[in-house]
């Protein structure tokens, strides 16, 4: 008898506990509903607010102001221009896996699984107000998703618990002889599959109309047309691209330019309702532009070679490019700007994005003299959106961090004492020339040579903007150095490409590349980080013959 009596209270806690696990299994799933839902409908109310102010987008925008240099540097390091997917793509498998979390709480306890996914959309509200460019209703999107999601998470679980499955006279409950596994399966299923496919029509709805605000302004680019320079950058000397395989192309097309930026979503800035202000201390008439009248003056074309301070050794955060811009010194003047040398009061050009990055350049340097400019053009067409459109600046010879503000939308004199930019505030230095470097871009690391090849091409690039590049040298396992042809030299501003012809010999060998610059200085071997204004030291490659 006792025998039996066991097994029945051995199966029938098998039995539970089966279903105990599958309720588990099923408010995880729930979590995930809550949890899509509450993205879908944030996603929606996101269209009247704006893009960026939806919850991925706020949190990833908070963690990217909240990350240190050296943990971005190691985003952009390896992950490359993919550094925001990647961050995207964790904070959703994060939060998938605490909407699971919550759900599987709810089916205990309703009201603390939907005050967790209240307590989510706080979090997300408040990231999204705390970013710099934040409106007065960035909050509104979070908070809106997450009262969604907590209703459908409480909804879920109500199905999930035995009482939600009693009669409506409630008799079940009552009597208290619902058996463990017994709930409202027909009710969990309908209302999961209701909420997922209303969440997936809602979100898709915000997804469409968020991007149709895109379509203006991809409408108004499209429109542009850039006029003729009246100072036109001369044809490109011949000779200027070596063009040796693997060797990268002196003009850098656009879609290949490098990107680095903190934006999440890339502005889409209307041109037609854009505004330029320009005020500040030592302005005597404040200048507040359009587009259109940006266009209408004098423009400049120059080849110009931009690069980023992340850049290692050896890096690829560098492009060419041809720009089309206002020259941003007579604009200045205009203003009644001096520079500290005449007697100006403020060193520092803050420039202010529509994202509100900030980036502050040296009065001084942008007045004197080198083409300093506001880009409305790039390779011959409007400036792509991911590289500014409609008004980025350019400063021949700074890293792009304290020059190239994209998404322009107000300059304001200052002084470095006064303000610190963007990154100055994460560890890199105020002000920041560009370091003369070299990079060998063809043979790859690591490759295999064939050993009847004779003569191997190594070729690169080295710059030193706004000085010039004098020489390059090679040397192959720390012999003697040995002089590279350089490429014809369009302007100090650009990167000049350089070949060196190996009588390689077979075995594994080190090749190691140094460049000179016009004012003599030669490229140290001293290897110094990025941080915090540019890594130095000379870019090597290994590479087997034979
Ligand atoms: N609005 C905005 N402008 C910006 C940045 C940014 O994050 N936001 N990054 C700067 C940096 S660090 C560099 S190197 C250049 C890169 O320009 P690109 O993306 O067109 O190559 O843009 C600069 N301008
Ligand atoms: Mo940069």
């Amino acid at each position: 008898m006792r025998g039996v009596t066991e097994n029945r209270d051995r199966s029938q806690q098998t039995w539970h506990s089966a279903a105990r696990l599958l309720r588990v299994g099923l408010g995880a799933l729930s979590g995930l509903v809550a949890g899509f839902t509450a993205l879908a409908v944030a996603e929606l109310a996101s269209v009247p607010v704006r893009q960026q102010a939806g919850p991925v987008t706020a949190v990833g925008g908070a963690v990217i102001d909240r990350t240190p240099g050296a943990v971005k540097e190691f985003a952009v390091r390896h992950f490359g221009t993919n550094d925001k997917l990647m961050l995207q793509l964790g904070i959703l498998a994060l939060l998938a896996v605490f909407a699971m979390a919550i759900g599987a709480v709810a089916v205990r306890w309703r009201r603390l699984g939907a005050a967790g996914v209240l307590l989510f959309g706080l979090l997300g509200a408040v990231a999204a107000a705390s970013r710099p460019d934040a409106g007065s209703l960035d909050w509104l999107p979070s908070a809106v998703g997450a009262v969604a999601g907590a209703a459908v998470l409480y909804l879920l679980a109500g199905r999930l618990t035995p009482a939600g499955s009693a009669g409506p006279d409630g008799a079940q409950e009552a009597e208290g002889v619902a058996p463990e596994g017994a709930f409202d399966r027909r009710g969990f299923v309908l209302l999961a599959l209701a909420a997922s496919a209303a969440s997936a029509g809602l979100g898709a709805l915000g997804r469409g109309l968020n991007a149709a605000g895109g379509d203006r302004a991809v409408a108004e680019r499209a429109a542009v047309a850039l006029p003729v320079p009246s100072s036109r950058a001369a044809a490109l000397p011949r000779g200027v691209d070596l063009k040796v395989p693997g060797l990268s192309a002196f003009t850098t097309p656009n879609p290949s330019f490098y990107r680095v930026d903190t934006a999440l979503v890339v502005p889409r800035v209307n041109a037609d309702s854009w505004r330029l202000r320009i005020h500040g201390k030592g302005v005597s008439k404040e200048l507040n532009l359009g587009y259109h009248d940006l266009l209408a003056r004098d423009l400049i074309e120059r080849d110009i070679t931009l690069t980023c301070v992340s850049n290692e050794v050896g890096g690829p955060y560098l492009g060419n490019a041809r720009w089309i811009g206002v020259p941003l010194a007579p604009l200045l003047r205009e203003a009644g700007v001096r520079p500290p040398s005449r007697g100006g009061p403020a060193d520092q050009l803050l420039a202010r994005s529509v994202d509100d990055m900030m980036i502050g350049s040296p009065v001084e340097t942008v007045m004197d003299g080198r083409d300093a400019m506001l880009a409305l053009g790039m390779n011959g067409e409007p400036l792509p959106f991911a590289h500014g459109f409609p008004v980025r600046m350019l400063v021949p010879g700074l890293y792009g961090y304290v020059s190239a503000c994209k998404w322009l939308r107000d300059l304001e004199l200052t002084s470095f004492s006064d303000y610190d930019a963007y990154w100055v505030r994460r560890g890199w230095s105020p002000q920041a020339p560009i370091k003369t470097e070299s990079r060998i871009d063809t043979p790859k690391p690591f490759a295999q040579i064939g050993a009847a090849e004779g003569a191997v091409a190594v070729a690169g690039v080295a710059w030193a903007q706004h000085r010039g590049v004098d020489r390059v040298e090679v040397r192959v396992d720390g012999g003697p150095w040995h002089t590279a042809d350089l490429a014809a030299e369009d302007t100090t501003d650009t990167w000049r490409q350089w070949v060196w012809r190996w009588p390689a010999t077979p075995g594994s060998h080190t090749l190691e590349v140094r460049a000179t610059d016009r004012t003599g200085y030669t490229q140290t071997d001293q290897r110094v980080g990025t941080v915090p204004n540019g890594a130095t030291g000379w870019h090597s490659v290994v590479v087997s013959v034979g």
